[in-house]
């Protein structure tokens, strides 16, 4: 982590990712040092800036880097997968020009490192299933995996032209406990633990053997602030690097949540996200994010059932 309190920006730090982002960064920042921002309200707790901001917004998005100056942004507004199939042109917008504007704002005013987000979903139906490699062949079919994979080679575009350092990760689903699911499909991953504890059983809209890359939300955040200070000269790739931890499928999962919940009824209803699961690959190959920057993910399926189910029965916020 770097030393001196550098101005950083999170552009959508309420979601699952930019709310457990701003929980980290504060723990080795200044408060004042990390504006927060977001179309909807922040937390009342903590004292870092927080500013309302739609990124589409062109000219407050401005008017927020102008006044602010930041160093490092962070771009994590986003519409997700399954969200993204029923409204495909705002889902574009959004991941596409929200990604622009911050691009050249960060060329314009000498931004020193942008962190944007990619995903498995850039592998496709005929991407290798497993693992899928680094520069393996991607064939997108969601809205969502085409804005990321697109977005990944508007990135390697910006460093190539402009100079511009912006990283990014192929997150594959996340489970986290503090915010809501937001429009995912690996999402039943943690629906599936709040149903676990107030109704003691889940219906589950992928099928049992979905088998689907997955970390916990720690290792995600980790990676993220690993990768963001790793040497310029370490990283040697400039789309998106495959980022992996753990690999489970429905009934797996449920297994193991059975094990900590006595009683747990699983059941499964594959609904239209059956469909965006079964193009995504089942583990990823994370060997040069590993030998870049030294990855190494901490969270197995136990430790992660484990520390979802402890915090949901005991939030600490
Ligand atoms: C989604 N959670 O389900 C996201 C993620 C790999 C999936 O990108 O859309």
């Amino acid at each position: 982590m770097s030393t001196t309190p550098t101005p950083t920006l999170i552009l959508g730090s309420e979601g699952q990712l930019g709310s457990e982002l701003r929980r980290a960064l504060l723990e080795q920042l200044p408060p004042e040092s990390v504006l927060c921002t977001d179309l909807r309200p922040g937390p009342q707790a903590g004292d870092s800036p927080f500013e309302l901001l739609d990124v589409l917004d062109e000219g407050a998005l401005r008017n927020v880097f102008e006044r602010y100056r930041p160093q490092r942004v962070y771009l994590l507004a986003a519409m997700l997968s399954a969200t993204g199939e029923a409204r495909p042109r705002d889902a574009w917008k959004l991941n596409m020009d929200g990604l622009l504007r911050v691009l050249d704002l960060s060329v314009e005013m000498g931004v020193d490192r942008v962190f944007w987000p990619s995903s498995i979903a850039v592998f496709g139906p005929d991407s290798p299933k497993d693992p899928a490699e680094q520069a393996g062949y991607m064939d997108p079919m969601t809205v969502y995996g085409i804005s990321k994979l697109s977005g990944e080679l508007w990135c390697r575009y910006y460093h190539s032209k402009h100079g511009l350092d912006v990283r990014s990760l192929r997150y594959p689903g996340i489970l986290s406990w503090r915010t809501p699911p937001g429009g995912g499909t690996t999402d039943y991953a943690v629906e599936i633990f709040h149903r676990a504890l107030d109704q003691g059983r889940y219906t589950g809209f992928l099928s049992a053997h979905t088998r689907l890359p997955m970390m916990y939300i720690d290792d995600a955040i980790r990676g993220t602030l690993e990768l963001m200070d790793a040497p310029a000269e370490q990283i040697t790739c400039r789309t998106s690097y495959n980022l992996g931890a753990m690999d489970f499928t429905p009934a797996e999962l449920a297994d193991s949540i059975q094990k900590m919940v006595p009683g747990f009824e699983m059941n499964y209803e594959p609904d239209f996200r059956q469909a965006i699961a079964d193009q995504w690959p089942q583990r990823v190959d994370d060997t040069l994010a590993r030998r870049d920057w030294g990855w190494a993910p901490r969270f197995d399926l136990e430790a992660t059932c484990r520390v979802m189910l402890e915090s949901l029965r005991e939030p600490s916020f």
